[in-house]
């Protein structure tokens, strides 16, 4: 798909970037498990950490178009910086910048934006993960602070970030009603990271735990009005949406890059792979796919720049993204064969990383739900 000039002087930025700084760190970041503190001050440097949100807000003052190509690059070659880039854009900067009061904004949103402080979105428990309003976690009103107590868990970047958006909600029994949205600091008596989580893929990012523990949350840090958590956190994760499909279509054409260079660089029964008529239907089902998955994230885009509707095609762009780029991932290991299953290439993490797309941000089985919905009516 070409786009505008400015968007390919964009891409040819990153991509650059993405070539140079971060794939030489891309295979010892998922090995050793460690988290990408270098690429995230080389991306706050290039203002890359708040693409669409307005300068006078320490963001780069472009759009949603922008930041989704940004994502793709970047998890072309490493989807573990890629999923730092999104969370932090998506869910820590977002729910701040739709719907926080212009205090919140000076004193959240700027050092977010502008990579001083790291952000994270504390959404999900060990039991309320797709039924986002079954949150455990209460937040009971005392004085002019809110009395947190609970437990979140697989929260991307949660042990390193220095601002959380978490729901909590004043009584479970009343379902999505009864939750807010609220703002902590690390450092907040009664708040900490709880174990990290061992992950098949995207290893280089941090899952952790948050706990809380008669965590005082000043009346101030609600995020905003009470009751309104569930709409707040709908809202983040349309388009959150977005750059998770953009993950997992950079992540697919990784896979499929890494796949077209072994073709035209191998033999096989004495003639080159690429006359294999075997490949060359490979190439062209994850050539395809990848095309079709690029239309759908940057229409998400494009819809959301313009302030149209784009909840229904936020998630198929995930969901088309994530599915094919999990084909495209194990083509590509068949395709590179039993080099493909080792760490002489990058296609085994990759497929390792996309299989978190479809789980991450929604599960594949939700996208549809939230796709059928649109289509049919609840
Ligand atoms: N934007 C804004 N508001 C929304 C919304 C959206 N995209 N979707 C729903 N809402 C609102 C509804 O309008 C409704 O409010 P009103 O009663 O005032 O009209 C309210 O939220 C409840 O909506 P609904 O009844 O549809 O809620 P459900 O519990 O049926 O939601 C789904 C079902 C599956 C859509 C939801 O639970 C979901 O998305 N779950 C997945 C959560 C997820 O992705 N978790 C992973 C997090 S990783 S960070």
């Amino acid at each position: 798909m070409i786009l505008d000039q400015q968007y390919e002087e964009f891409r040819e930025k990153v991509r650059e970037f993405a070539a140079n700084q971060v794939c030489p760190r891309a295979s010892e970041l998922d090995r050793k498990d460690e988290f990408p503190w270098d690429l995230v001050k080389k991306m706050a440097e290039m203002e890359l950490l708040a693409l669409y949100v307005p300068k006078k807000y320490g963001g780069a003052g472009r759009d949603v178009l922008t930041y989704a190509i940004a994502v793709e690059e970047v998890g072309r070659v490493c989807g573990s910086t890629g999923i730092f880039l999104a969370a932090h854009s998506s869910l820590g900067v977002f729910p701040i910048y739709v719907s926080g009061t212009e205090e919140q904004k000076q004193k959240f949103l700027i050092p977010l934006a502008r990579g001083e402080k790291i952000g994270s979105f504390g959404l999900t428990e060990p039991n309320a993960g797709s039924d986002a309003a079954g949150t455990q976690t209460t937040a009971i009103r005392v004085d002019d602070t809110y009395l947190v107590n609970g437990t979140k868990r697989f929260i991307t970047s949660g042990s390193v970030a220095d601002i959380i958006v978490f729901t909590a909600t004043k009584d479970p029994k009343l379902g999505y009603p009864g939750i807010s949205a609220f703002i902590v600091e690390k450092g907040t008596p009664g708040f900490s990271a709880g174990k990290q989580e061992d992950k098949l893929g995207l290893r280089g990012s941090i899952t952790s735990e948050l706990v809380f523990e008669d965590c005082k949350i000043p009346k101030e840090n609600l995020l905003g009005k009470e009751g309104e958590g569930f709409k707040v956190f709908m809202e983040t994760l349309d388009s959150g949406r977005i750059s998770i499909g953009a993950l997992a279509l950079g992540i697919a054409q990784g896979a499929f890059d890494s796949s077209v260079t072994f073709v035209r660089s191998n033999t096989t029964h004495g003639r080159p792979l690429r006359k294999s008529q075997l490949i060359q239907s490979m190439i062209a089902e994850m050539g395809t796919e990848i095309e079709a998955a690029r239309l759908l994230v940057y229409q998400a885009a494009m819809l959301k720049d313009k302030g149209l509707p784009f909840t229904k095609e936020a998630a198929m762009a995930k969901y088309y993204a994530s599915t094919a780029g999990m084909k495209a991932a194990d083509m590509a290991i068949s395709i590179h064969g039993l080099y493909g299953i080792t760490k002489e290439y990058p296609v085994e993490r990759f497929l390792r990383d996309e299989k978190l797309m479809e789980i991450g941000e929604g599960t594949s089985e939700i996208q549809k739900i939230v796709i059928a919905r649109k289509i049919l009516g609840k």
